[in-house]
Formats: structure tokens, sequence, C-alpha cells
């Protein structure tokens, strides 16, 4: 049987990327690789990274920094200047990848897994109602008002009475062995207390690591980011 694989957020960071696969053993036409999301956008390579995700046909599922890159490729929006010099450097014709991401799932899910960029609501309605805005932003529950938050942890307050969604209590998410997402760059993979929810974006585009897990196998397997290093990374 093949390995399942999952990347966390590569944003860019082709180099990493490529020392990852050389330390996966990943096996062709075997093996299953889920990209977690947020393939583009600060890191030096974004144009490179999306063609080698292409070229291989490896699943991918939305980010919200691929969805802006999408929508910007579609010249339905242009919110950073940024992604004008990525596109420029696109080799593959521009309609192409546009109908290529337009089919990313915003989550996958096995009877094994529930793969998502950020997260999802503790009542899954997300998932039945395919809600991208949640799937692809999520990172809080509020659950006094039954809404989710995307605000990051340095705007958020003590007053706020927010949950990192993955500790809302939830009997959706009980029914999964394993829930694995992206989005939150953090110093550490994250773990939920009952440690089936782990959150794999590790800042490689912050001079963190770029994480993958290898679901059959339980274990992570990390790169050493060759970015300049931001924040307490
Ligand atoms: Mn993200």
């Amino acid at each position: 049987m093949g390995k399942t694989i999952f990347i966390g957020d590569v944003h860019g960071c082709l180099d990493e990327l490529l020392s990852l696969f050389n330390k996966l053993n990943y096996v062709p036409d075997k093996d299953r690789i889920i990209f977690l999301g947020d393939l583009v956008h600060k890191g030096p390579k974004s144009a490179e990274v999306i063609e080698f995700v292409f070229k291989n046909s490896y699943e991918t599922i939305i980010g919200n920094h691929d969805y802006y890159f999408l929508k910007t490729l579609e010249g339905k929006s242009k919110p950073y200047a940024e992604y004008e010099n990525i596109i420029s450097s696109l080799t593959i014709p521009k309609e192409k990848i546009i109908s290529w991401m337009n089919n990313f799932p915003c989550y996958i899910k096995e009877d094994t897994f529930l793969a998502v960029h950020a997260g999802i609501d503790p009542d899954g309605k997300c998932i039945e109602e395919n809600n991208s805005d949640v799937c692809m932003n999520i990172r809080y529950w509020d659950s006094a008002n039954n809404n989710f938050s995307s605000i990051t942890e340095h705007q958020l307050k003590k007053s706020d009475g927010l949950i990192a969604w993955y500790e809302a209590k939830s009997e959706y998410f009980d029914q999964f062995n394993l829930m694995i997402y992206g989005h939150s760059a953090k110093k550490e993979i994250q773990f939920s207390k009952n440690h089936r929810i782990i959150g794999i974006d590790t800042g490689c585009c912050y001079g963190g690591m770029l994480t993958a897990y290898i679901l059959e196998e339980n274990k992570f397997v990390q790169i050493e980011s060759q970015q300049h290093k931001q924040f307490d990374y």
C-alpha cells in the first residue's frame, strides 16, 4: 500500500520543497501527495512552486493565498503587487493554471482523515456547504456567537472569548482519527489536546521549517528553511 503524505504551507519556498521530496522516499504512482495549500506568496519562488506542483499533478487543497492569486490570474482582483511578478515568471499558459487551480478542493475527506487549509467549524457545516471562506481562513471559534474568526494570534485579546478552532467541543471532530491543517504558522507542529488534530505550517517562509506528515508511518519529515528569519523563528 502506498503512503499518504501531507505537506504544509510552501509559500514559494521551492528549494526547501525539493529537499523535502529528497527526504520523503516518495514513490510516484504509489504514494499520494496532498498539499495543504498556500503554495504561493511570501517566499522567493512562487511561480516555480506552482509549476512543480502542476507538472506533477499533485493534489492541492486551496489556501487563502492560492485563492487571491487565482483571482488575480483571472483578472478579478489585484490584491498584491508581488503577484504580478509571479504571473510574469510563469512559463505555463495562464489559462491552464487557472483551470487547474479552479479545481482545487477546499478540503479532502476520507475514512481515515480530513485535510483542510485552515480548519473547519465544530458542527462541520463548512464541509457540508463547501464553504471555502471558513476552510481557508478560520483560526478561532466564537462559541458565544457561533461564528468563526480569522484573526491572528497577535490580534487576539483575552476578552475576545475565542478559542482555537480545534479546541472547540465537537462531536463532528470526533469521527476523524486525524484532522490535518496548515495556515497558522507556528514554530512547532501543533497538536490538539487529544492529539488527533495536527497543524503542520511551521513557518518555512519566515525562516522556520517545511513540514510533511506521513499518515501510515505516523511520521513527520522536516526541512530547515533557507529564508531570512523573521518574528521568533
Ligand atoms: Mn493560509
